[in-house]
């Protein structure tokens, strides 16, 4: 599978920059081709939608030109970009560009995902500005997108428009992929509080979310759940609105493109001239844009010492060093590039002779079929950044290798490291390890060579840069599809009417109503979930019709609704059935069970909440839970497994049950459940109503024993054995609200 999926809808790309640059040269219009990672992958993909015949205006690609373009020009652009590129342009002034991908994408956020900190800045001006400058980019694009186009929004400097988008347009799919690593939560959270919300907010405005690795995917949840408090299942978050999916997607390269290249006579050519240049000599490349993440210092110093140590191999090796021009005029790139080139003098000056010079460096850019050259000639090439989203030009080397030989030096800081593990892997803060590597490689047998890259290649001729882009198009249409079947479920404004209807025309209603997370928002502690005056008065407006049974179905102990409860007409059910009190009534246990278990387990718990800070336990008449929504909740996830192993194992043979709630463990009697004690209330009337509203599983043992006839509603966007969902508790109350007028 390797040319484009025809889905049948337009795909919409958005990235920062368009696949050309625009310059103005005496009021005219110049094109030039633009490079980079992103831009060649996605054009390959692109190019293979052709191949498979989809229709090329079924694509667009919507970006900033390059350059600042002004006055009628734009609309000669706008026809030229769309005529010639399939493309749309963003325009965006000098200063807005400067604030924004100079400031915030380049000072703040490239620095701060690159774990450079202590270079991240955090400047206000350029925050408001790269809102601005996200908001332009939805304005551009809410002018030209159709609702069933797929838009897929590309890296760090779009990260809020997936939302500002789907505000505009809710039924828009939208996929958004980082090309950069994002970082671990400890180096996220350095953003201020406001900035990092918003980010992952903004983010989670899209339906399918990609990253290169696993570890950024597992990053990206982490604060997600830190900072916005959504779990994830298997990767599926469920926000207020909708479900998002994250998931991993390698990029790969256009593999065929280089195989083919290699045997171009112009190119074989050029790589006999190099070859002609260097005879005898190894060939070490090194090839990378101008950036202190790529660690080109730390390179160099890993050759000098290879020089120091092997002198054995002077007048036998060469770097071939290119450094692509970058970011020219910020003052770091200004200052590391003088640092490159004092320390490729220092070791030229130190170890060349007259008939060699060690490093062979050059400050350009170069053309295609020279890059392929230089990657046919090399006998290694050295590839150690600090920290890389992937890296592509490790897996361009290895894709060129066509005879099978050379030798890939990977560092480990590269996403490509997770799928190149048969290079030679390297840690590229250790200066003396790139060293070994080098002397390592060119001590390598060629048996060996080829058997290592053997393995590589057909990884990246498989997984492909077509077959990363059409797995995640396809991720994202079926992303969609599990948000429409979860949406069908959703209580859609025709049914809330017939629902009010057959309340209305009803003689006699159960309203079984769960409190905590149906009710009332989940709070950090169950205490504070006291109901307000709105909740109490509502209730007492429901009870006050006497064809109504308002029923609070909960897992809270008697005395906590007693107090909070007892004064309305109502009935209660406590502990999730255990305890159960008609209006008017007094309560009555549903089993008789015994209590005695617990001034054994108890202490058991203690002990686990003393290990968890902001766990506590909370001790009923006839059960214990175990609560730790305040607890951190990677810790968590320890202690609660480790302790559900030692309880499981002490209960077992009992008539006890351990439960896993929603960040809860509770341990009680079997035999107990909403369910159960639902249908004693159903069977002792004649309700020709039926309700149930809750949000957890210990609610779906009350949706599953209901007749057909009555409306079950889980509150929250999941699978349920409920009729319908609503999405919030604020639903919830609104619909009681309709009930009663
Ligand atoms: C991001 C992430 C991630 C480089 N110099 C020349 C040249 N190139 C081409 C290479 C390769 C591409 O540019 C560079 O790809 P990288 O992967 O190294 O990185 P970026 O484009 O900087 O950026 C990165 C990537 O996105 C994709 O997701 O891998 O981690 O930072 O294709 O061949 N091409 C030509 N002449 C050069 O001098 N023709």
């Amino acid at each position: 599978m390797s040319d484009g999926v025809d889905t049948g809808r337009r795909l919409v790309v958005v990235s920062n920059r368009l696949p050309f640059n625009v310059s103005v040269e005496n009021g005219r219009l110049r094109f030039h081709e633009s490079a980079g990672g992103l831009v060649t992958g996605l054009a390959a993909y692109i190019e293979s939608r052709k191949r498979a015949r989809i229709p090329s205006k079924d694509h667009v690609w919507v970006g900033w030109p390059g350059s600042t373009v002004e006055g009628d020009l734009r609309d000669l652009l706008r026809t030229e970009a769309l005529a010639q590129f399939q493309s749309y342009p963003v325009f965006l002034s000098e200063k807005e560009m400067e604030h924004f991908y100079l400031g915030f994408c380049n000072k703040t956020l490239w620095p701060l995902f690159h774990y450079f900190t202590t270079f991240t800045a955090y400047d206000e001006n350029s925050w408001q500005q790269y809102k601005h400058v996200n908001q332009v980019f939805c304005e551009t694009l809410s002018q030209l997108v159709r609702q069933d186009d797929l838009v897929w929004i590309h890296d760090y400097h779009l990260m809020l428009l997936p939302r500002l988008l789907k505000a505009r347009m809710p039924e828009l799919s939208i996929g958004f992929f980082l090309h950069i690593p994002f970082p671990s939560f400890e180096v996220f959270r350095l953003l201020p509080a406001r900035w990092r919300r918003e980010i992952l907010e903004g983010v989670l405005g899209a339906d399918l979310i990609g990253f290169h690795t696993y570890e950024y995917t597992h990053h990206f949840l982490q604060s997600v759940l830190r900072i916005l408090g959504h779990e994830h299942h298997m990767g599926q978050i469920v926000t207020s609105e909708k479900v998002v999916k994250v998931e991993t997607f390698p990029m790969g390269i256009d593999f065929s493109s280089f195989v083919d290249a290699v045997d171009h006579p112009d190119i074989q050519q050029e790589a006999k001239t190099l070859r002609d240049t260097f005879p005898q000599i190894k060939i070490i490349l090194s090839v990378d844009r101008l950036d202190y993440s790529k660690g080109i210092p730390n390179r160099l110093r890993g050759f000098e010492i290879f020089l120091e140590k092997n002198a054995r191999y002077h007048g036998k090796v060469v770097l071939l060093m290119v450094v692509v021009p970058s970011r020219i005029g910020v003052d770091q790139y200004d200052r590391m590039k003088r640092q490159i080139e004092e320390l490729v003098g220092k070791i030229n000056g130190r170890f060349g002779r007259i008939d060699w010079t060690p490093i062979v460096y050059q400050y350009r850019y170069v053309p295609f079929p020279s890059l392929v050259a230089l990657y046919s000639v090399a006998d290694i090439c050295l590839v150690t950044p600090l920290r890389d989203g992937m890296n592509l030009v490790a897996k361009e080397y290895v894709a060129t290798r066509k005879e099978g030989t050379g030798v890939l030096i990977l560092s480990e800081m590269a996403g490509a490291s997770k799928e190149l593990g048969d290079a030679l892997i390297v840690n590229p803060n250790n200066r003396e390890e790139i060293a070994e590597a080098i002397n390592e490689a060119l001590g390598m047998g060629i048996e060996e060579q080829k058997k290592r890259n053997e393995l590589m290649q057909r990884r990246l001729r498989r997984y492909n840069v077509m077959r990363w882009a059409n797995d995640f198009v396809k991720d994202l249409m079926e992303t969609r599809e599990l948000q429409e079947r979860m949406r069908a479920k959703l209580l859609s404004p025709a049914i809330k009417r017939e629902m009010i209807e057959r309340y209305t025309k009803s003689r006699r209603r159960v309203l079984f109503l769960d409190y905590d997370g149906t009710m009332a928002l989940l709070v950090r502690h169950p205490s504070l979930a006291r109901p307000d005056e709105n909740t109490l008065g509502l209730l007492r407006a429901l009870s006050a019709d006497p064809k109504n049974v308002p029923v609070i179905i909960s897992g809270r102990d008697r005395t906590t609704l007693q107090a909070w409860f007892g004064h309305l007409p109502i009935g209660l059910v406590a502990e999730h059935g255990l305890w159960r009190k008609r209006s008017g009534e007094k309560w009555r246990l549903s089993k008789f069970c015994s209590s005695e278990w617990k001034t054994r387990l108890l202490p058991i718990l203690e002990d686990y909440a003393d290990r968890l800070p902001g766990a506590a336990v909370e001790e009923k008449e006839y059960s214990i839970a175990w609560h730790y929504r305040s607890a951190d909740p990677d810790q968590a996830f320890l202690v609660a497994a480790e302790m559900t192993d030692h309880l499981v194992n002490l209960t077992a043979k009992t008539d006890l049950q351990v439960l896993q709630g929603s960040k809860v463990i509770e341990i009680r009697n079997t035999g107990i459940n909403k369910g159960a004690t639902a249908l004693d209330w159903l069977l002792r009337d004649h309700f020709d109503f039926v309700l149930a509203m809750g949000d957890d599983w210990t609610d779906e043992d009350l949706f599953r024993v209901l007749p057909d006839s009555a409306f079950s509603i889980r509150v929250g966007v999941v699978n349920t054995n409920a009729r319908y969902n609503l999405a919030t508790t604020h639903e919830v109350i609104d619909l009681l609200r309709d009930f009663v007028g």
